[in-house]
């Protein structure tokens, strides 16, 4: 493969000339990930928006070893990367990183994942989370937020948006008794490459979930991807935490002034029928009572 402006001073390993949408979450976080991880990884990369903006034939924007089998099965293909490193006597030289967005993390990746969890494989498995199937259009996956409207669930008179509420997925990653899992968010870059690189010294499985903006999925100004990243963290919709052998180890506080989700909710179009009427106006309220269990649960208030 050739790589895309070899001329260039920027020698991030995952570069420009990619296709991404200006102001993509997904390729912001994906560079920090490869940034922490540093040249001695392998990337094994799922169908989707960050597999298909960045490797269009003939060009690549990776400076990695990097390979994209199928949509659902990049974590089995790390699996046997893994095991093949560790025949070599490799492994503890070389990270092993298997990423997808969350239609191949969430839904259709889902079984392969747990198996490579179950048996505690030497891989990070990173899932991008821009809560929908973004690459072929917007449709809604077990990652949507409740009251989003997709291509699947669109808000109209039949429904106000996706009727459905996100699976917990670091739960359910927690629940594989994995020595590492945490969540962050695109707003929220410095940590992210933190964590990258904490989940890199754990043993066996691990977990990275980041919450990714999608500027023609979520339908907001393209500026404000970082910002949406922090507001959705600072309202508590979605902690940014760790969790090591299934103990929350870290997980950052939320600001004294109370941040309501409505500020995260207002500048995406994806809600705009939220704030029409008294139903959709009832349906922020489910989500600021999740918002403030997710507070609770993770211990996230500022005395
Ligand atoms: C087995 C299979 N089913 C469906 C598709 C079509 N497909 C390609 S990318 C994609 C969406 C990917 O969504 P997600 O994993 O959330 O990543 P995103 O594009 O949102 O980053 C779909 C449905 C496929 N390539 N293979
Ligand atoms: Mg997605």
């Amino acid at each position: 493969m050739q790589r895309n402006n070899t001329n260039s001073k920027n020698k991030y390993l995952l570069s420009e000339g990619h296709t991404a949408c200006a102001g993509c979450g997904e390729l912001l976080a994906a560079r920090h990930v490869a940034e922490a991880a540093g040249p001695n990884t392998i990337i094994l990369n799922s169908t989707g928006c960050l597999e298909v903006t960045t490797s269009q034939y003939p060009n690549s924007s990776w400076r990695l070893p990097w390979m994209h089998s199928l949509f659902e099965n990049s974590s089995a293909v790390a699996s046997g990367v893994a095991a093949a490193l560790k025949y070599k006597k490799q492994d503890k030289n070389i990270n092993v990183i298997a990423q997808a967005g969350d239609g191949g993390t969430f839904d259709i990746g889902m079984g392969l994942i747990s198996g490579l969890w179950e048996r505690k494989d030497n891989v990070l498995v990173v899932c991008y989370d821009n809560e929908a199937y973004m690459n072929t259009g917007v449709q809604a996956s077990g990652a949507t937020s409740h009251g989003a409207s997709t291509t699947t669930s669109p808000a109209g008179k039949a429904i106000p948006g996706n009727m459905l509420f996100k699976k917990d997925m670091p739960a359910i990653a927690i629940a594989h008794d994995l020595s590492y899992v945490a969540q962050t968010t695109c707003g929220h870059i410095a940590d992210i490459e933190k964590k990258v690189k904490k989940a890199l010294t754990m043993p066996g499985a691990k977990y990275l979930q980041i919450l990714c903006g999608c500027t023609p999925g979520w339908n907001y100004d393209t500026k404000l991807t970082v910002k949406l990243g922090k507001l959705a963290q600072q309202s508590g919709l979605y902690p940014v935490f760790e969790a090591e052998y299934g103990e929350i180890t870290t997980a950052l506080k939320v600001p004294k002034k109370k941040v309501s989700v409505e500020e995260f909710l207002k500048p995406q179009k994806r809600f705009k029928h939220l704030f029409k009427d008294e139903k959709g106006k009832d349906l922020i309220k489910q989500l600021q009572v999740r918002a403030d269990k997710n507070i609770e649960k993770y211990n996230l208030a500022t005395e």
